[in-house]
Order: structure tokens, then sequence, then C-alpha cells
């Protein structure tokens, strides 16, 4: 039940947004969080901060026109949608898949206002993307769309003003040619514009690594504030991504075994563990499926077109996409013996999913608080562009890991201070919100 006022400013949502379905779960969640904030703090209801939270700084859609191999005149639509500087510019990333629509990046830049307040790093929070589908298109391709992609967006960005970065099928060849293109079009080498940068033009050590990383640092917390670790415990990941990839590598590195990974055509399980080497040959090297991966490996079978949540596994770590565990796969979760849960992915869990490892006590890791290393990290490279720096791998993984304890702790520190002992959405959510609503309060009506 939502207190009363928030009952109402979540009606407007619904009104105001319509058809935007993820948009509107994730505002949701927030205000399902934050009533009893408002008990306290009656100065932000009077300032209406979170009517202003919910509503978009500014939206940009545009068209990108880019012609494919064959000569063929391709159009797709772009988006940006500034959602918050209260706390520094705009920063977020870039989502190209084919299922991309106005309501996945508010959902997106939504969630990311509250996960870069989390960090404690001075970043606003926004989104963007693209319907372009990625997949099966040529090197050139590519290079020609992100060119176009960024032919309009350049106007709009700046390291003060709106720092965009990767996510889904925008890697580090995507963000190659969106830096290329920018530098080409203001004549300026200005690092701080986009993240994710290659090693050799400004990019920083463990930005890659650090979604995944940090995921798994987080769930260490988790494990380690209920009296275990990662060792030797069974672990199970969806996506084979950028995110699943490294989150896979440091839990190999913490002695867990991950038996399981997917990509939306299925699951391959692999009981002798995943062999990572592989993977990247397979994922990073050749582009390819994940089918292939059992072919190479004698005793590893892949599972077309079922749920990775099938397979038992005391931690999992959903790293594909939003809304991939249901309430009935929560509940076979669990059944097999769950743990743990560290969201790598943004918003992966349904609302009933949620609910499911709430009341059967699983230590559930939210994605704005789990996956939160991707952006801190991509904040260090913005301060190492300024400074003109660059660090050591082992310093930058240390500044993470130090970031990713210092989020699980203030989590779990609010979700005491407000009688919730152990919840960790609560206390993402009530931290997050409570840094933005006072820079907010702060700036004045604006
Ligand atoms: P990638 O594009 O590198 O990988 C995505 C993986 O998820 C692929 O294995 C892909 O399979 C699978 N996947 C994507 N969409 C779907 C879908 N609709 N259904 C089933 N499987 C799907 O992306 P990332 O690893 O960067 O991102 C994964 C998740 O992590 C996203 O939710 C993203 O928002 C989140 N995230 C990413 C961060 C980053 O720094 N990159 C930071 C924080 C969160 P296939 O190849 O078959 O499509
Ligand atoms: O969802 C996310 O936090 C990201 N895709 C990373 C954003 C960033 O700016 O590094």
């Amino acid at each position: 039940m939502l207190h009363e006022k928030l009952s109402s400013i979540y009606d407007n949502v619904l009104r105001r947004n319509p058809g935007e379905i993820e948009f509107h779960q994730a505002v949701r969640e927030v205000l399902d969080s934050i009533g009893p904030v408002l008990g306290k703090h009656p100065e932000y209801a009077e300032s209406k901060i979170i009517e202003r939270i919910c509503e978009p700084e500014r939206q940009i859609i545009f068209r990108v026109p880019w012609m494919d191999d064959q000569g063929q005149v391709q159009i797709n639509r772009g988006f940006r949608v500034e959602f918050n500087s209260a706390l520094g510019p705009y920063k977020g990333g870039l989502r190209f898949h084919p299922s991309v629509y106005l309501g996945i990046v508010k959902f997106l830049g939504f969630e990311q206002i509250f996960k870069n307040s989390l960090t404690g790093l001075p970043i606003g929070g926004g989104k963007g993307g693209s319907d372009f589908d990625p997949k099966g298109r040529s090197d050139r391709e590519v290079m020609r769309f992100c060119q176009s992609f960024m032919t309009e967006l350049y106007r709009h960005i700046g390291e003060y003003t709106d720092v965009p970065a990767g996510d889904t099928g925008v890697g580090g060849r995507e963000i190659g040619y969106l830096f290329g293109q920018y530098k080409r079009i203001t004549n300026r080498y200005e690092s701080g514009v986009i993240t994710g940068k290659g090693l050799v033009y400004g990019g920083a050590q463990v930005r890659t690594e650090a979604t995944g990383y940090g995921c798994v640092f987080f769930v260490d917390e988790m494990l380690k504030a209920r009296g275990t670790s990662f060792d030797g415990k069974r672990v199970v990941v969806s996506g084979s991504g950028n995110v699943a990839v490294y989150a896979i590598e440091k839990v190999e590195q913490l002695g867990g075994l991950v038996v399981a990974c997917s990509d939306s055509s299925g699951y391959v399980l692999d009981e002798k563990g995943i062999d990572l080497a592989l993977l990247k040959q397979i994922k990073q090297v050749e582009r390819g499926r994940l089918d292939t991966y059992a072919q190479r490996r004698d005793h590893a079978t892949f599972v077309p077109g079922r749920s990775v949540w099938e397979v038992p596994g005391e931690v999992a770590l959903p790293s594909a996409t939003q809304n991939e565990i249901t309430g009935d796969d929560a509940a076979t979760m669990v059944a097999n013996g769950l743990v743990a849960v560290g969201e790598g992915a943004n918003m992966p869990t349904t609302p009933e999913g949620i609910k499911v490892f709430q009341e059967a006590g699983i230590a559930y890791g939210p994605g704005k608080a789990a996956n939160a290393g991707g952006v801190a990290t991509s904040a260090l490279e913005m301060q190492q562009n300024a400074s003109r720096d660059s660090w050591t791998f082992e310093f930058s993984e240390q500044r993470l890991q130090e970031i990713m304890r210092d989020i699980h702790d203030r989590c779990l520190s609010t979700a005491d201070e407000y009688g919730m002992p152990g919840n960790y959405v609560a206390g993402a959510n009530i931290d997050g919100f409570r840094r933005v609503a006072d820079a907010m309060l702060a700036l004045g009506l604006i």
C-alpha cells in the first residue's frame, strides 16, 4: 500500500506517461520505499521533490539515418533522457537493442538517478540509446550508425553537461566510434565527455570489468554480513555480455563455481565451472552464440529456449535484462537452495519475484546498489580525465571495492534506521533518494 500522497503522485505518473510500463514499475518500486522518509522530512513534500524527480529535466528524441552494406538507407530512433542533474552532470549509458523505446530509456534513467547518488560521487542521472540492433551488423555498419547517432547527440552532451557510456549493445567498439565522431565534429579532445573509452585513448583501468566485479564485491559483502562467503558456492549467472563475463571472472577468483550462464537463445550448463577463456573467445572475439560453447567443451550442454533460473544455485547473478526473473522463477530458485541474489542487470527481477525473495529471507541486492560499480568507475574515469592522470589496475580495483563496501554498508544502516533490517531495497532507495532530495532543496526551484 502506497502512502496517500505517494499514491496520487503515482497516479499522475501513470497518466502523464501512458504505456511506459517499465518506467511505471521503476517509479513504483522507489515510491513503495520512501513513504517513511516523508514522515521525517515534510520539507520534501512541501517542495514537491518527488513530483519533480519523476519528471525528466529534458528528453531528446531524434532520427538516426544511416546506410547499410547493401547501400540501403536505414532509419532508427535515438534517445537521450536527461533525468536529474542535482548531483552532477547527467551520467548513464547508451543501450542499442531493438526493444528500446522511451519507456525503457526512462526506466533506466530514473534508476540511474538513485544509483549514481548511492555511489557518493558527483554524478546526476541520465540514459539514452536506440532501437538499432547491432546483431549481425558488420563493423562498418556499426561505425556508420554510431557516427550518425553522434552527429545529433554531440550538441546535447559535454563533460560538464551529460556524459554517456555503454550499456546493452554498446561496448568498447561503439564507444570508440562515438568518441571519434564527437572529437571530429567539435574539434575538441574532450576525454571526459564519454566513459568506457579504450585504454589507449583516455579510458580507465577496471572500467570494463567494473560492473561485474562490483556486483560480486557487493554480494561478497552481503554474504559476509551473514557469516559466509563465495568459497565453494554454486553460482548461476544470466547473460554472457560485459557484466556477466566479469562477474564470472570475479566469482572464480573468490573461489565460487559458476555452473551456468545464458544469452537470449538459451543457457549453457557446465558442472565443472564455466571456462572463462573459452567464453571470452566466443563472446568477445568471435561475437558468436552460446551453443558454440557446448560444441567446444565435451561435458557442457546447451539448453535452447529455456530460462537459466531452472538451474539450482546458491547465488544468482542476473546480468542480462529487465524482468528476466518472474515470481515463478524466484519460487523455483528459493526451493533449489538460493541464498543470495546480486543484480548485475537493471531491474531484472519482477515485483512478484522480489516479494518471493524477501519473504524467503534471501539476501537480495537490487540493481541500483549491486551494479553501481560500473557507473562509479565511470566517475573515476572522469576524475582521471579531468586531472590528465591514469591509475593502476590494482589501485582502481581497490577503489571500486571500497565504493561497493560503502554502498553495501549504507544500504544496511539506512534499512536499520527505518526499522527494516536486512532490506537492501528500502536501504538503497531511501539513501539514494535523500541525497538527491537534499541537493534539489539546496538548489532551489529549478
Ligand atoms: P551486453 O550487451 O554486453 O550483454 C547483454 C547480455 O544479456 C547478452 O548475453 C544478451 O544476449 C543478454 N540479453 C540482452 N537483452 C536480452 C533480452 N531481452 N533477453 C534475453 N537476453 C538478453 O550488455 P551488458 O552486459 O553491458 O548489460 C547487461 C545488463 O547489465 C543490462 O541490464 C544493463 O543495463 C546492465 N548494466 C550494465 C552496465 C555496464 O557497465 N555495461 C552497468 C550497470 C548495469 P544476446 O547477446 O543473445 O542478446
Ligand atoms: O546502468 C548503468 O549504470 C550503466 N550502464 C553504466 C553507466 C555509466 O555511465 O557508466
